[in-house]
């Protein structure tokens, strides 16, 4: 019982001791599911807010995506904001979402070596209501998925080692192209589902 497979490359901004950003990853019987936040600015207030939603998403892994923005978003009150993106792939209905919030984004690519990037919500979380779309799309076999913060450039998107099967492949490629310093805080999640 094991679908997917993930890799992390994670890298604080040069000069930084921690990194802004949190995720977290799980997979249950039923579905798998990878949150990525950013929480604005930098430094411990950045990994506050970003830690609070993580948390969040922990305790409540069972909820759908949608429930989990607005969770996460009522705890923001009175904090500093976040972006998020969450992916959830659900294996009973061969189906995935994906909700991102602010600028963090979602690559899917399927077997077909198709590329996609998610169109994200404008904005971010900060305790008030806002309007957001939860994207659903039938789940593919052999997919990749790939989350990503802002330290992560479009141009590195386009890169074709996002193709590999392996995702240990992905970001050893990334960390090794990238070894000059970051600009910014970096979380690039490699995600592969594999069902036989
Ligand atoms: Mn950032």
């Amino acid at each position: 019982m094991n679908r997917v497979k993930v890799a992390v490359f994670q890298e604080a901004k040069k000069g930084n001791n921690e990194c802004g950003d949190s995720y977290f990853y799980s997979e249950t019987e039923n579905e798998f599911i990878c949150a990525l936040a950013d929480g604005l600015g930098s430094g411990e207030f950045a990994k506050e807010s970003s830690e609070i939603v993580i948390n969040i998403i922990k305790e409540n892994i069972n909820s759908p995506v949608e429930e989990l923005v607005k969770k996460c978003n009522e705890k923001l009150i009175g904090k500093r904001g976040t972006v998020l993106a969450i992916l959830k792939i659900d294996y009973h209905s061969n189906s995935y979402s994906i909700s991102s919030i602010g600028n963090v984004g979602v690559m899917t690519i399927t077997r077909g070596n198709t590329k996609k990037r998610s169109i994200p919500n404008a904005g971010y979380l900060a305790g008030f209501n806002r309007k957001f779309q939860v994207i659903q799309e039938p789940l593919e076999n052999e997919m990749n998925f790939i989350m990503y913060t802002d330290g992560v450039t479009s141009k590195e998107l386009t890169e074709h080692y996002f193709f590999e099967k392996e995702v240990e492949r992905i970001t050893k490629t990334f960390a090794f192209k990238s070894k000059d310093s970051r600009k910014d805080d970096t979380t690039l999640i490699a995600v592969r589902y594999e069902h036989n």
